[in-house]
């Protein structure tokens, strides 16, 4: 019986329980970023206001099956990518922050319209249209919050002559996204169920 509270049975126990904790938090705490889909987009021409109005419709999605999400506004900017390519957005539009629950997909409807003075320019014929979505968000687990994380994703969307979408299906705004980091708190947190679960395991 003594042999097995010996030194090595300690080392074998304490790694074996760092193992299975970090397996844990890494499983459970591991973030994924949200997803975001074009649903609907229709480009319309208001003729009496002499002004564009494109209409669209967001899927976001939380992938995380034990993080909820705080997500910033949602901002969106339309471009016209084949006027001139030093143009600035054509237009905006922001979508307000909200909280999402885990494993949850939230439609989000909103509309861009150009800016006062700035016509737009007419799509009588098919065009491509690019989307672009800034925001940031905060992962949720538990009582803790992790700091915020930039979002910047982008899509191209072709409409026709009548400006609706061609495609008919869902288009994904894509980018690269860098990983996620829990704040120091976090980290210390986790070091102290550590030495805990060791301390419990040992007596
Ligand atoms: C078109 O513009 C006019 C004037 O600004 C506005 O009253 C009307 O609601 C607009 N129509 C649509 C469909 O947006
Ligand atoms: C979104 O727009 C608001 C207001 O223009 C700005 O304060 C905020 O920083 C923007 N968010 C991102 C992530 O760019
Ligand atoms: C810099 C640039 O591409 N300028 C073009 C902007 O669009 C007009 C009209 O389409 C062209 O004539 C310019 O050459």
């Amino acid at each position: 019986m003594s042999s097995s509270r010996g030194p090595c049975g300690f080392c074998l126990t304490f790694l074996l329980a760092i193992g299975f904790l970090s397996l844990y938090i890494y499983v459970t705490y591991h973030a994924i970023s949200p997803r975001y889909d074009l649903t609907v987009f229709s480009l319309s021409t208001n003729t009496s206001a002499g002004a564009a109005v494109a209409s669209f419709e967001l899927d976001v999605a939380n992938r995380n099956k034990e993080l909820g999400v705080y997500h910033d506004n949602l901002n969106l900017s339309l471009s016209f990518t084949y006027s001139n390519s030093s143009s600035p957005p054509s237009a905006t539009a922001v979508v307000p922050g909200f909280y999402q629950g885990h494993r949850k997909t939230a439609s989000k409807g909103g509309s861009f319209a150009s800016s006062p003075g700035r016509r737009w320019p007419t799509t009588k014929r098919s065009a491509v249209l690019l989307v672009t979505l800034e925001s940031a968000v905060r992962y949720k687990a538990l009582a803790w919050r992790s700091r915020r994380h930039r979002i910047r994703v982008a899509a191209e969307v072709s409409v026709d002559s009548e400006g609706k979408e061609i495609a008919n299906n869902r288009i994904r705004l894509r980018s690269g996204v860098p990983p996620v980091r829990f704040n120091d708190c976090f980290r210390h947190s986790i070091l102290a169920v550590v030495f805990v679960a060791c301390v419990m395991i040992r007596f």
